[in-house]
């Protein structure tokens, strides 16, 4: 089989998101023996890919398929898997939603901060009495991969889902974004208030990308092509 300088199948990750790849990269340790995780950066790329769909699935998609159409070229196989999250506040219908990086005003051109957007979050539900919300992440996959008789391609979504409640103000300063105000039912933390380890062991992304995984698996045993990809010499 064509092959990647260490036999592995090369993964670029498809977010220009330091804080993401963070999170990322230990979530998916357990396919590092199949897979080598690069991310855009290692890679010297550099590029803003406008979110132009108006729903989570549809932008993580998007992403997925440009970065695998600017980078397939370099490998033999890849797969580019992207990561489009939003924060679904219930008594604002569903926003920030798919507009979660972009929620607070700023000047044309500009994008905000991950401050002015809790700001602007806080500011919005003054007053709410109902400050459920959940964050919902889509991972997208799409790749192609060696075959016995070449090679296929692969276009995949997998969600994850955590319900949470926001915060009267802003609790911890770990992890990113909207993480100070996201309080989890089930531990009584915001985000902010847990380790990186502690978010990946129950968060929307980990659940989502657990979901890819175990779907890359199951690929990658239908087409027999486990043995063939964790055995360079067979
Ligand atoms: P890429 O598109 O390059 O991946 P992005 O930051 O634009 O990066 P998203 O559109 O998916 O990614 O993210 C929307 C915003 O939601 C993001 O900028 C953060 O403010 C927030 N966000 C995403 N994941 C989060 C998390 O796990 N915790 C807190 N806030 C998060």
């Amino acid at each position: 089989m064509p092959e990647t300088a260490d036999n592995r199948i090369t993964v670029v990750l498809a977010t220009a998101n330091r804080d993401k790849v963070k999170e990322l990269r230990p979530l998916l340790e357990r396919i590092s023996p199949l897979f080598n995780i690069v991310t855009l950066q290692e890679l010297g790329v550099e590029v803003d890919i406008e979110e132009t769909e108006e729903t989570l699935e549809g932008n993580a998609l998007l992403k997925a398929k440009a970065i695998f159409a600017l980078l397939s070229g370099r490998f033999p196989f890849m797969i580019a898997l992207a990561d489009d999250t939003g924060l679904e506040v219930e008594a604002l219908h569903g926003a920030p939603g798919v507009y979660s990086a972009r929620f607070a005003p700023v000047a044309d051109g500009l994008a905000p901060t991950y401050q002015e957007n809790v700001r602007h979050l806080l500011h919005c539900m003054k007053g709410m009495t109902n400050r459920e919300a959940r964050f919902r992440t889509v991972v997208a996959l799409k790749g192609s991969l060696p075959s016995p008789e070449g090679s296929f391609s692969i276009e995949h979504t997998a969600e994850g889902v955590v319900q949470g409640n926001i915060t009267l103000e802003e609790q911890g300063d770990a992890g990113f974004g909207y993480d100070p105000l996201f309080l989890v039912q089930s531990t009584g933390k915001t985000y902010a208030e847990m380790s990186t380890t502690e978010k990946n062991s129950l968060s929307h992304r980990s659940l989502a990308v657990q979901q890819a995984v175990l779907y890359l698996e199951n690929v990658l045993q239908q087409t027999h092509l486990l043995p063939i990809v964790t055995n360079p010499h067979s």
